[in-house]
């Protein structure tokens, strides 16, 4: 019978097959009951939105996870690894307006139809735990959040600047803003509008989301980098300084500035307002020749921040003929309105010190405003530097009583008096904002607020949630939010008042979703709460997370302060959501990254068509080490699919003998099989270690290439019971336990066929014999001065000395030096003996 087998490696027919019987069985790649004792091992890739194709991004994230999980199981831990849909969003609402189909139908025929993709790719996801973001089971816990944080004080509602995408029609997140461009429409120019919006107060934890970064080292260096620059912590003073002379109530005005450096204080020869300063208005309404200038520097400033880059912004201002008071030294120095100062950081004015900071001094050289220095190097016998003079690792200079002082000295003299004297005060100051959550859109989790004429805001009681979103309703890209015209829904009565009220139309940012989705999976059934909190902390937090790097800063900051808030609520107990992550490198084409707008799209479907999904999924993981880009090339998957037809052919051919050996022990071994069963034991070691960490799988492929190229060369032997059964046995029932993970559907195939019980994935993952794996034997070369004489082998715990011996007793080695004197011997243990000779 294995003869008709041998034939053809068809996945075509093993893969529907398997996929039909793991259908049928719903425990198998569900997590156990969280009691059951064994070891939890939480594995979890990112969801996707559903757009209704899977593209090779997916495919080779859900691979390394699928890969990872498979191990895990093997290795007895109880896994979770789910599944779902982060299916709120503006693309669905795109589609309505283009092809007529509500949202919501539109959002779920896309997840019917990735999820086939997904199980026909044989990942295996526990699809009883599976959640969809967009139906009422989920988005109701959203608005159960929010009213929790409402009531913290962790959600307010503010008139702010907001990023307007006039494409999206709706409002963005800072994080959403990417070089000035919309996150969605690289080349839509995001605009700044006024709207009142509600807000996360994800600032409360700026510290604390800072911190937790230095005890996240499982996650890679560059997202912490990113995160800490978005964070953006900044240590510093603000000082007041006096406006001279007015304006015309009795108590002058204060300008406060905001400096990382008040030692350099001395040498402050202007103030410098940002356009949109309170002051700079003062100045203006009374000023209409400044009051057009300062309209000038704002439009300069938008432009600027629109582009990305307010930082090379060609800087100008104008002088406002006013002056401020320095508290330290009495001096006046003029005030100024400029572009590059932003009114949302700091306190939106700063003093202009142009000997030491590198903008103030481009300005004040443009305006002929005068440089001083201050600042000199620690070492007197120093050359005086040019200015401006950037370091802070000097002594003051022309500052008076404070002159010798190091600049950290000064520092915390001059803000010890500014405290004492009540003039200002060491703050610090984030780069991070409140995240706002409010969008203009349809197809989002409704926000639970109320707005009644006499009670103002008033927050809907819980049993009241959820609010659903109507459906059927006319979709349009304009005019705010499509929900706001329709009365069911938003003319309420006030739950405060019983009088007439309206309901909030603005729906959540979809980042909401996404940021405790993970939290749900361990309970997502559950309908009394999010999550049963000891279920949560059972599987918290998340083994290993792996995504793409892009989330680096939205998702993985925003599922990391909500982490923060609910354990605030009591709800968890870990501090971070994911111990592990993993960023993975992007899938390109000819040298792009494969997108539909460039027409180098893949499709993961007509891989699986023509190779079948083991060789898909292999594919996207030898291809190239995980973390780096992968160059899609068909040819490779073709590679693979030649080289699972080679496991296959050499398997069923010898399947009988491993099956006839079942119960037999290991005899002694010599020769051949003990060859063979080294290099057995020699890969199981390389995977085992490389999930354990390295996650090089792609070399991890290659070992096992290598050892069915081993395997496949002893056919013969094989044939003619040289190699004896048990031999066989272990060798191919390893072989098949070691591509477990790589390629399901032709391992559990496979695994029938070796006679093994159960599902393989069940089966124990290989243990490496250290005695078997370890070479007695190793390879060196013999140079003589670096030209290679010959290579010698030597026992593998050969010491240097014992090397070297070996090296000058070898014939050939005799011969080169033979009436030569050997001056130096350098022994490189296990690669090189190099004899210097004259
Ligand atoms: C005087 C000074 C002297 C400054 C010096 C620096 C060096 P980071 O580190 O990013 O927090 N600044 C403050 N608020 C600003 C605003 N709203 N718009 C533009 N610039 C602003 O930068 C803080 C420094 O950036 C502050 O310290 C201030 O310039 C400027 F030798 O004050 B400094
Ligand atoms: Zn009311």
């Amino acid at each position: 019978m294995a003869d008709e087998k041998e034939l053809r490696y068809d996945p075509a027919t093993i893969e529907p097959k398997w996929q039909e019987r793991w259908a049928a069985d719903p425990t198998l790649y569900a997590a156990d009951p969280h009691d059951s004792g064994k070891p939890k091992y939480y594995v979890l890739e990112m969801l996707p939105y559903p757009s209704g194709q899977l593209h090779m991004g997916h495919v080779r994230n859900y691979s390394i996870g699928d890969a990872l999980a498979r191990h895990m199981w093997m290795r007895g831990y109880n896994v979770l690894h789910p599944m779902g849909w982060d299916a709120f969003g503006l693309p669905a609402e795109n589609a309505a307006l283009k092809n007529n189909t509500p949202p919501r139908e539109w959002t779920l025929s896309n997840i019917a139809a990735m999820k086939r993709q997904m199980q026909r790719l044989g990942l295996g996801y526990d699809w009883a735990t599976e959640i969809t973001t967009c139906l009422p089971d989920y988005y109701r816990w959203n608005q159960w959040f929010f009213l929790r944080m409402y009531e913290r004080g962790l959600v307010y509602r503010k008139k702010s600047k907001v990023n307007w995408c006039p494409e999206c029609a709706t409002v963005l997140a800072n994080e959403q803003v990417i070089d000035g461009r919309c996150w969605r429409h690289e080349d839509t120019i995001v605009e700044l509008r006024d709207l009142e919006q509600w807000f996360f107060r994800i600032t409360a934890y700026a510290q604390e989301l800072l911190d937790g970064l230095d005890k996240l080292d499982g996650w890679p260096e560059k997202v912490r980098t990113m995160q800490r620059n978005w964070i953006g912590r900044s240590e510093g003073t603000e000082v007041d300084f006096t406006v001279e002379g007015g304006p015309e109530e009795s108590s002058p005005a204060k300008i406060r500035v905001f400096t990382t450096r008040v030692d350099t204080i001395f040498g402050a020869t202007s103030v410098q307002l940002a356009p949109e300063h309170a002051i700079t208005a003062q100045f203006s309404s009374t000023d209409s020749v400044l009051k057009e200038k300062v309209a000038e520097l704002l439009d300069e400033q938008k432009k600027a921040r629109e582009t990305g880059d307010i930082g090379a912004i060609e800087k100008h201002g104008a002088p406002t003929g006013r002056f401020a008071i320095n508290p330290y030294n009495g001096k006046r120095v003029p005030i100024w309105v400029a572009n590059y100062i932003l009114a949302d950081y700091g306190t939106g004015a700063i003093m202009s010190v142009p000997g030491h900071d590198a903008r103030d001094f481009e300005f004040a050289s443009k305006y002929g405003i005068p440089v001083r220095r201050v600042i000199a190097p620690a070492d007197p016998q120093a050359e005086e530097p040019a200015l401006p003079y950037l370091s802070e690792d000097g002594i003051l200079i022309n500052s008076g009583e404070y002159n010798g002082l190091t600049c950290d000295e000064a520092q915390q003299r001059l803000q010890h008096i500014a405290k004492e004297q009540a003039f200002g005060e060491a703050t610090i100051t984030f780069r991070l904002k409140d995240w706002g959550v409010s969008r203009q859109r349809y197809w989002g989790t409704p926000i639970p607020m109320i707005h009644c004429e006499r009670d103002g805001i008033v927050p809907l009681p819980d049993d009241q949630l959820p609010v659903i979103l109507p459906a059927n309703i006319e979709i349009t890209q304009t005019g705010g939010s499509p929900l706001s015209r329709v009365p069911e829904f938003v003319n309420v009565t006030c739950p405060k008042c019983g009088g007439p009220a309206r309901r909030e139309t603005d729906t959540m940012d979809t980042f909401v979703d996404s940021s405790w989705y993970f939290y749900r999976y361990v309970d997502a059934k559950n309908d009394v709460e999010p999550y049963a909190p000891a279920k949560a902390q059972h599987w918290f937090p998340i083994d290993q997370y792996i995504g793409g790097v892009e989330h680096a800063i939205l998702h993985l900051i925003y599922s990391r302060f909500w982490t923060k808030v609910m354990r605030d609520l009591g709800m968890i107990l870990n501090d971070e959501p994911a111990q592990r992550l993993f960023t993975q490198g992007m899938v390109i084409k000819d040298g792009a990254k494969m997108s539909k707008s460039k027409g180098n799209v893949v499709s993961p479907d007509d891989m699986v068509a023509r190779y079948g999904a083991d060789s898909t999924r292999m594919y996207a993981l030898f291809a190239a080490p995980p973390d780096r880009d992968l160059d899609w090339q068909e040819d490779g998957v073709a590679g693979v699919s030649r080289f699972l037809g080679r496991v296959w052919r050499l398997t069923t051919r010898h399947a009988e003998a491993a099956r006839s050996a079942k119960g037999q022990p290991l005899a002694e071994t010599s020769g051949t099989s003990l060859k063979l069963l080294r290099k057995l034991h020699q890969t199981i070691a390389k995977i085992t270690h490389d999930f354990a960490g390295r996650w090089h799988f792609n070399t991890c492929v290659a070992a096992i290439m290598e050892l069915v190229n081993e395997v496949q060369a002893a056919d013969a032997q094989l044939t003619s019971g040289e190699v004896p059964a048990p031999v066989i046995r272990e060798l191919l029932t390893n072989l098949v336990l070691l591509l477990a993970p790589f390629a399901p559907y032709l391992s559990a195939e496979l695994w029938e066929e070796l006679g093994g019980e159960g599902a393989v994935l069940r089966a124990s993952w290989p243990i490496s014999n250290p005695a078997l794996a370890k070479e007695d034997e190793i390879e060196v070369s013999v140079q003589s001065n670096g030209k290679l004489i010959t290579v010698i082998r030597v026992p593998a715990d050969a010491d240097a000395k014992a090397i070297e011996v070996a090296a000058l007793a070898e014939e050939k080695v005799k011969a080169r030096i033979a009436g030569k004197t050997v001056v130096k011997v350098i022994v490189v243990p296990g690669k090189t003996v190099n004899l210097v000779v004259k």
